[in-house]
C-alpha cells in the first residue's frame, strides 16, 4: 500500500496562530518512522504545503450581517490542498493531511472527491462544523467545512467567492459524525433538517463505541463501496489525554475508543484519505508532545498498526 502525505500548516480557519505548526508536531513525534517501519507501508512525504501568509482579507455580507474571517487567504490556500490532494492520489492509495485547522477540510475533502467520486465521510470531531456565516458565533471558518461540501446545502450556499472553486460534493446520508458533544442551535437545525446521521458522546455511553462504530460506518457506506475519507479533529478525544488544540471540550474520547474507532476504520479496507488536525503544540507546551503523540497512533491505527498485531486472524 502506498501513503503519501501532505504537511497542511493551514491556521486561517481561526484564531490561534500555533496550529501551523501541528504537521511538525506530528512528524517530530515520529510519524513516517511508523509508518514505514511499523506499519510496513511504503510512504511518500510531500513536505509541507506552501501557505501564502499574504494579507488578511474578511469577506463581509452587504448587509453587514455576518463576516467570515480571513477568506481570501483561507479559500486560496484550500484550493492548493485541493490540487494536491488530486494529484497525490495519482501514485498512491491513501493521501494522509496533518493540519493545520479543520477548515482544511474544504480542500482536502473536495480534492479527494475530484480524484474518487462517491465519497462516504465519517467526521471524528467534538463538533459537527456545520455553521454557516450567519449560524457561526465566531466567524471562523474551522467551524463551517461542511457548508461548502455539503450537496444539500448546495443551493443554500452563501455566496462566498473565495471558495467558488469548491463544488459540493457529498450528500448527508452519506457523511457520519463521531464523538459530537458541542453542538450550536444553527448546527443542530441543520442536522434535523438533513437527518444527518450521527454517534454523539452520549450514544457512545449507552451503547459502547463498537455498536456505534458499526451503526455509522454502515450508515454512511452501506454497500461497502465508496471510497473512505475520515476527518479526525484531535478534539474529538478527550482533553486529559490530548490536551494541547484550540477548542478542548471535556468529556471526550478515551484513548482505547480513539483507536477502536481508527481501527475500524482500517478494517473496512476502504480508508482513501484522512485528515488528522487541530493539534496546536503552542496551547499546552508541556503537553504537545503527547497530543503529536495521540495524533501519531490515531493515524497508524487507522492505516492498520494495530490490527495486524493485536486481531491475529
Ligand atoms: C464552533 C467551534 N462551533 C465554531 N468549532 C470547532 O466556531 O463554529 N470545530 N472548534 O472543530
Ligand atoms: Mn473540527
Ligand atoms: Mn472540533
Ligand atoms: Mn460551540
Amino acid at each position: 500500500v502506498k501513503v503519501g502525505v501532505l504537511g497542511v500548516p493551514m491556521h486561517f480557519g481561526q484564531g490561534k496562530p500555533g496550529v501551523r505548526n501541528g504537521p511538525k508536531a506530528i512528524r517530530d513525534a515520529g510519524l513516517l518512522q511508523r509508518l514505514s517501519d511499523h506499519v510496513g507501508l511504503e510512504v511518500n512525504d510531500y513536505g509541507d504545503l506552501d501557505i501564502a501568509h499574504g494579507a488578511h482579507v474578511d469577506d463581509v455580507s452587504k448587509d453587514g450581517n455576518w463576516t467570515i474571517k480571513n477568506s481570501r487567504a483561507c479559500g486560496t490556500a484550500n484550493k492548493k490542498l485541493a490540487d494536491a490532494v488530486y494529484n497525490t492520489l495519482q501514485t498512491n492509495d491513501i493521501c494522509v493531511n496533518l493540519g493545520g485547522d479543520h477548515s482544511m477540510a474544504v480542500g482536502s475533502i473536495f480534492g479527494h472527491s475530484q480524484a474518487r467520486p462517491n465519497l462516504s465521510v465519517l467526521w471524528v470531531d467534538a463538533h459537527p462544523d456545520l455553521n454557516n456565516p450567519t449560524t457561526s458565533p465566531s466567524g471562523n471558518i474551522h467551524g463551517m467545512p461542511l457548508h461548502f461540501l455539503l450537496k444539500d446545502l448546495e443551493n443554500k450556499r452563501t455566496p462566498i467567492s473565495d471558495f467558488d472553486w469548491c463544488k459540493s460534493c457529498v450528500s448527508s446520508p452519506n457523511i457520519g459524525f463521531i464523538a459530537i458533544r458541542d453542538i450550536d442551535p444553527g448546527e443542530i437545525a441543520i442536522m434535523k433538517r438533513y437527518n444527518i446521521p450521527h454517534c454523539s458522546i452520549r450514544e457512545i455511553d449507552r451503547n459502547g463505541i463498537a455498536h456505534c462504530m458499526e451503526k455509522i460506518l454502515d450508515m454512511i457506506n452501506p454497500s461497502g463501496n465508496r471510497p473512505l475519507h475520515v476527518s479526525f479533529d484531535i478534539d474529538s478525544v478527550d482533553p486529559g489525554i490530548a490536551p494541547s488544540t484550540g477548542t478542548p471540550v471535556r468529556g471526550g474520547l478515551s484513548y482505547r475508543e480513539a483507536m477502536y474507532v481508527t481501527e475500524e476504520v482500517a478494517r473496512t479496507g476502504s480508508l482513501s484519505a484522512f485528515d488528522l488536525v487541530e493539534v496546536n503544540p503552542e496551547l499546552d507546551p508541556k503537553r504537545a508532545e503527547a497530543t503529536a503523540e495521540v495524533a501519531v497512533d490515531v493515524i497508524t491505527h487507522a492505516l492498520g498498526l494495530s490490527i495486524r498485531d493485536t486481531d491475529y486472524r
